[in-house]
């Protein structure tokens, strides 16, 4: 239909644009921000990633799409802090093309950014199919020096093989089980469990959705590596976020 249409003439015309949601320490210290692709048809205006993703995932275009966006990415993090890590997102389609590890290492090649300031985010979802080549894929990005995490931990088809047998940095706990963690038992023992499991496996914990102070002093005090969400900030554009950080402490 329409939107399909626009989406294919999107890029081209320049209707995508990034926000930067922060990552941070358990005292509040930023770490770094996750890339999030926006986009804005002329007519309709913000169309959520929910719906257009997908659409473009279905029409051959999300790797053409994540190219950019992972240049957009990396460019906005060398102006940053040099600390700072970018995180940034793989649709499923974006991490089985062929051509990805030759693409992230001519990025960080082509802008100069450090490896290990980049983040990548696959789903578990991406994982179901072709295991083998997966592997290889992830090895060589762990070779390259980039960190991986795995996102939306805990929801779908979360099976503990995947933390066996893949080498992820961090996982980030889903903000499905952070919504209602200050009034539920049975979600703060899972959280803890899956801090205890990501810690005893030699990794890293992010947890997303924190929209309480209450929620961010809990997994503080759990241990939660680092935090993401409403409480600690909304997503902004890159040329909000020197004003963000004269702001956070
Ligand atoms: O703000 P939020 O509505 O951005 O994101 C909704 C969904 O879209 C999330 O699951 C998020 O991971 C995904 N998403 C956001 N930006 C990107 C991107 O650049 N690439 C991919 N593949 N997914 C993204
Ligand atoms: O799948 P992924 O985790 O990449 O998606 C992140 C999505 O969650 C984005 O749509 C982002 O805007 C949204 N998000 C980030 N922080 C919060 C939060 O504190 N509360 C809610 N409800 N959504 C959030
Ligand atoms: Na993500
Ligand atoms: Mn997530």
């Amino acid at each position: 239909e329409m939107l399909r249409r626009s989406l294919r003439t999107a890029l081209q015309e320049g209707e995508f644009f990034v926000e930067y949601q922060p990552l941070v320490s358990p005292a509040f210290e930023v770490l770094g921000f996750e890339a999030l692709l926006r986009w804005r048809h002329p007519l309709i205006g913000n169309i959520p990633p929910s719906v257009f993703i997908p659409m473009a995932e279905k029409d051959g275009l999300m790797s053409e799409i994540g190219k950019w966006l992972l240049e957009q990415a990396c460019r906005a993090a060398m102006s940053w802090p040099s600390h700072f890590t970018v995180a940034v997102n793989l649709s499923p389609a974006e991490f089985l093309h062929e051509g990805l590890t030759d693409r992230v290492a001519q990025t960080l090649d082509l802008v100069g950014l450090r490896p290990d300031r980049l983040e990548l985010e696959i789903t578990e979802s991406v994982l179901l199919e072709r295991t083998i080549n997966n592997l290889d894929t992830l090895n060589t990005l762990n070779v390259l020096g980039v960190q991986i995490s795995l996102d939306d931990f805990g929801t779908f088809y979360s099976s503990l093989s995947y933390l066996k047998n893949f080498p992820f940095d961090t996982i980030k706990i889903d903000q499905y089980f952070i919504k209602d963690l200050e009034h539920d038992e049975k979600g703060q023992t899972i959280v803890r469990s899956i801090i205890a499991l990501a810690h005893g496996l030699g990794m890293h914990v992010t947890a997303e959705g924190v929209e309480t102070e209450g929620q961010a002093i809990w997994l503080e005090k759990e241990g939660c590596d680092r935090l993401q969400g409403y409480f600690l900030g909304f997503p902004i554009p890159a040329e909000a976020i020197g004003e963000f950080l004269r702001k956070s402490p």
